[in-house]
């Protein structure tokens, strides 16, 4: 399981999933994704496995966001890449057996993205969250619009997503977006203590706790889609280019409303 990118071990029926591209922050290209959709394709088969661990390699970064550097603006990739990310983070967020993010450093955009898709959430005291995506002229594209108001509420959510601001680990757990908040280091044994007690309970009743609570969130699978639409509309404005420039070429961008 895993590829040279998403890193796979297994302890006591636990499946750690690493993230592992630390020059890059861990930030999520194709192979990335294609890691974790066949990681969570496989998991759905496995019965022996009783949950699964999100993290990143290093300690610097969770995941810093989509990788910038990767966006190709001639092509319809990123429409297809955005697909196939919604796929891969609902599957994440309907996996049967629970899923923890072990967030051990920046959690950004598609990073931050990608932790709230898990069913719960550790962070490391040094952990960084965030939705920068206006900062380069373009939206969140993989569930931040739709999932960051539902953990934290609709005007702190606004708040984050219209300033790109980021928050620190334990301004995170205030706000609900993370369970708990360890030393840096802790983060994967404390997700370990939380699925070794979630499986010590009745698993026919945890699925289908997993899947109630999902249902109940049902509707807003439509956001999710809508998102993706206007995340390829955004990306093909201007604003969008010189903001990734900006990144690209280490300086401030100069939006321009077009
Ligand atoms: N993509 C690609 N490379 C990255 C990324 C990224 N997201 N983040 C960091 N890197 C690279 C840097 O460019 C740098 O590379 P190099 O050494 O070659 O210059 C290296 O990682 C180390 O980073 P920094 O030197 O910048 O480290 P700092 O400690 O100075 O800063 C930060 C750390 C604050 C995390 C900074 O790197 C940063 O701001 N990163 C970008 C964060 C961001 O904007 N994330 C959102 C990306 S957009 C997104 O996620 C959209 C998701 C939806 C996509 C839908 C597709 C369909």
């Amino acid at each position: 399981m895993g590829n040279d990118v998403v890193l796979a071990s297994e302890d006591q029926q636990i499946l750690t999933l690493t993230i592992s591209r630390p020059e890059a922050l861990n930030a999520i290209n194709a192979a990335v994704m294609r890691g974790l959709h066949d990681a969570f394709e496989e998991v759905a088969e496995r019965e022996d496995l009783r949950g699964v661990i999100l993290t990143g390699a290093g300690e610097k970064a969770f995941v810093a966001g989509a990788d910038i550097k990767g966006f190709k603006f001639e092509d319809d990739s990123l429409k297809q890449l955005g697909q196939f990310g919604f796929e891969t983070f609902s599957r994440i967020e309907q996996c049967r057996v629970p899923v923890i993010a072990a967030v051990n450093g920046f959690a950004l955009g598609g990073g931050c993205e990608l932790a709230m898709a898990c069913h719960m959430r550790v962070a490391s005291s040094n952990a960084r969250f965030g939705q920068p995506e206006i900062n380069l002229g373009i939206i969140p594209g993989y569930g931040g619009t739709q999932r960051l108001p539902l953990l934290i509420g609709k005007g702190k959510a606004l708040e984050l997503l219209l300033t790109g601001d980021m928050i620190g680990a334990e301004e995170a757990k205030a706000l609900g977006l993370v369970n708990h908040v360890v030393a840096p280091g802790e983060e994967v044994a404390k997700a370990t203590e939380i699925l070794l007690k979630v499986t010590s309970k009745a698993p026919i009743a945890a699925q289908k706790i997993i899947a109630l609570v999902n249902k109940h969130y049902y509707n807003y699978q439509e956001g999710l889609q809508a998102e993706i639409r206007q995340f390829a509309e955004c990306f093909q404005t201007e604003d969008a280019k010189e903001g990734v420039a900006a990144f690209i070429e280490k300086r401030k961008p100069v939006f321009r409303g077009k």
